[in-house]
């Protein structure tokens, strides 16, 4: 970390340069809710994100070359290859939710995908679908259809990008099934190398770059508990709290019970123990 160079700031990450072809992304304890970062930390929620992330990209490396190097001691910082990454998000959505919900409300359709009528909130799709989004430097990314993101990266990029991005969902959602996790939705960002084309990078199928629901408690019909985080959005609505910043302090019930989630999250999906991972976090490499 010595000479690491700051190069920018997420919302619960930040990012630095170890070289020129090198970068450090380090997943603080920070957690948000209603876009807003919350002033109290969840113990280990980066050590648990790091090591969900490593070990979804281990386990589709069959799929697509992705830019992990190593991960560090600490848990929460991977070291990775520098890539030219792509300007769309790659949304993948098996259920329908969120901004998906809110579009086929209003058009039948999500990001040019025209749905069959009368779903419910968060039915399961008769096909996962590719959503693009633009990435948004401030407020939030916006849905686009797949022609709008052709034309941003290139007919044959996006076509691959396409077909990457839904063999990677179907994969991760089917192991992820029989583990009592439904991945309803999910973002990954693609960045090119020169020798390897599209390269999967940033943070791949974790609780904060997808919704995770309780599979055990699916009811479509409705918006569904959040598997992670709904002890912090049952507590902000509890309170009463107007969801613009700044957020509330969450009581230490909230951050315990928050903390089991994420920890029983990563021990369902990996099948090691989370104390392993802390010992060595290559563990979920191998
Ligand atoms: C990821 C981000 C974060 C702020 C750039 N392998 C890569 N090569 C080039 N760029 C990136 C990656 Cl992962 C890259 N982000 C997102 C992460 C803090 C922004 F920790 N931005």
């Amino acid at each position: 970390m010595a000479d690491a160079v700051h190069l920018g700031s997420g919302k619960v990450r930040e990012l630095y340069a170890l070289d020129d072809e090198r970068l450090l992304l380090v997943a603080s304890d920070r957690i948000s809710t209603f876009d807003v970062v919350l002033p109290t930390e969840i113990p280990d929620k980066g050590r648990v994100l790091t090591g969900l992330a490593a070990f979804w990209f281990a386990r589709t490396r069959a799929i697509t070359p992705n830019h992990l190097l190593a991960i560090r001691s600490d848990g929460r910082s991977t070291e990775c290859r520098r890539l030219e990454m792509l300007p769309i998000e790659c949304v993948v959505r098996g259920y329908l939710s969120g901004s998906g919900w809110k579009d086929y409300g209003k058009t039948g359709e999500v990001c040019g995908h025209r749905l069959p009528t009368g779903l419910r909130e968060s039915d399961r799709l008769p096909e996962p679908i590719f959503t693009p989004a633009t990435k948004a430097t401030t407020g939030h990314d916006e849905n686009i259809t797949g022609a709008q993101a052709a034309a941003l990266v290139g007919a044959e990029r996006f076509a691959e990008a396409e077909r990457l991005s839904i063999a990677l969902y179907r994969s991760a959602a089917a192991f992820a099934l029989e583990r009592g996790i439904i991945i309803a939705d999910t973002k990954f960002e693609f960045g090119v190398s020169r020798d390897e084309g599209l390269v999967l990078g940033d943070e791949a199928l974790t609780p904060d770059s997808s919704r995770f629901w309780p599979a055990d408690q699916y009811t479509p019909g409705g918006p569904q508990p959040s598997y992670d985080k709904q002890y912090v959005r049952d507590y902000c609505e509890k309170i009463g709290w107007g969801k613009t910043y700044p957020g509330p302090e969450l009581p230490p019930d909230v951050v315990s019970g928050t903390r089991r989630r994420y920890v029983e999250a990563f021990e369902q999906l990996t099948g090691l123990s989370f104390d392993a991972y802390l010992a060595n976090p290559s563990v979920v490499l191998k």
